[in-house]
């Protein structure tokens, strides 16, 4: 049976807004600089996916760098597994981590969505699984207890969230556990908390903020320390009893099996983008299941609630839809679960209105 070929890789730069705000102890940040990727075949099937590099100054080189690999698949076949591990070879001197990973990520991304869309298959079917909803956590965007205790009942209400999780972080830790106080009085006892410091902490404070957060029941402690100290991490897990999580900030599979192996990690949150897609996704999966580690997501809610399905040891999806206000229908939460959407590929429908009025010219 003949593959179907690569015709046309589109890359779009977009400055989407974020409604409400994310903020955290170093700024807030109103808008996600997103990069869009479609890939068209020669049978006329088409794929979609997005990357977010985080801060405008990324969003040129990104596209720039989508586009010039991208032109690079042209006439090749859609086989994303190949794709990834050429991509991997052909990057031993130039790196595969950085803006060239986020790049390759938006490609094997569009380009399974495509192979899904061809099979005319859910993408989650298409690894395998059967389309079940996914048990979420509401991720804040509010700082401070006041704010967070209100977006956090309203989670709850409106998302039937059983599980919160929010960044803390502030200079004084008493001011951290009023934080978490007021969530618990605004969720009551039967929501999970956790919370995230962003690498922010040194050990000995990890430590001693820790055991606080330990005995107001958090489920969680999310990036204590800086992601490339596999070792104050391990030493931190073995203090607290207080699971740590973490994986938002691995490039790959490769940091992956690094942090898993120096024990870095009690649960494990890989992010689609950097971990290297839904090929580098698969193979981390794989990783976590080996470890026997619960995984969950980060960001990328419309990739992620497909390869939570196809993931052994799934946990819960980081509901935090970025990219909503450019989508015709943003994924569907239902009693804090979150639905596989009822069409191929990812389910992911662009609102080209709302792309092109968002397009940034970079
Ligand atoms: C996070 C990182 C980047 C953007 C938004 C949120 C955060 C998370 O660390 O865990 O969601
Ligand atoms: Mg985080």
């Amino acid at each position: 049976m003949p593959m179907p070929v690569i015709r046309e890789v589109r890359v779009r730069a977009v400055d989407a807004p974020l409604d409400p705000p994310l903020r955290n102890s170093l700024n807030t940040i109103g808008r996600a600089p997103l990069v869009v990727v479609d890939i068209a075949t020669t049978d006329g099937v088409a794929g979609t996916a997005y990357v977010f590099p985080y801060t405008p100054a990324a969003l040129g080189p990104t596209a720039a760098l989508a586009r010039s690999l991208g032109a690079g698949l042209v006439g090749r076949p859609l086989a994303p597994a190949t794709l990834w591990r050429e991509a991997q070879d052909a990057g031993r001197l130039l790196g595969t981590e950085g803006l060239v990973q986020i790049a390759l990520a938006a490609l094997d991304m569009a380009a399974w969505d495509a192979l899904a869309m061809r099979a005319g298959l859910p993408l989650c079917v298409l690894l395998g699984a059967e389309p079940r909803p996914v048990p979420i956590y509401a991720s804040l965007r509010g700082w401070g207890a006041a704010m967070l205790a209100e977006e956090a009942g309203r989670a709850v209400t409106t998302l039937g969230a059983r599980a919160v999780k929010f960044k803390v972080g502030q200079a004084r830790l008493e001011d951290d556990l009023d934080t978490v106080r007021a969530v618990r009085a605004a969720v009551g006892p039967d929501v999970a908390i956790m919370v995230d410091y962003n690498q922010a902490l040194s050990l000995t404070e990890a430590e001693r903020r820790g055991r606080a957060l330990e005995a107001l029941d958090v489920r969680w402690l999310e990036e204590p320390l800086p992601v490339q100290d596999d070792a104050g991490l391990a030493e931190l897990a073995r203090r607290l009893a207080l699971p740590i999580q973490g994986g938002e900030n691995w490039w790959g599979p490769a940091a992956m099996h690094k942090a898993l192996m120096a024990g870095a990690v009690d649960l494990c949150m890989p992010d689609a983008m950097k971990i290297g897609g839904v090929t580098g996704w698969m193979r981390a999966a794989a990783m976590a299941a080996a470890h026997r580690v619960p995984m969950s997501s980060h960001l990328f809610v419309e990739a992620s609630v497909h390869l939570l399905n196809a993931t052994p040891t799934a946990h819960l999806l980081e509901h935090l839809d970025i990219a909503a206000p450019l989508l015709a229908e943003p994924i569907a939460v239902k009693d804090g679960m979150a639905l596989v959407p009822d069409r191929p590929g990812m389910g992911i429908l662009w609102d080209e209105a709302a792309l092109a009025a968002h397009a940034a010219d970079v």
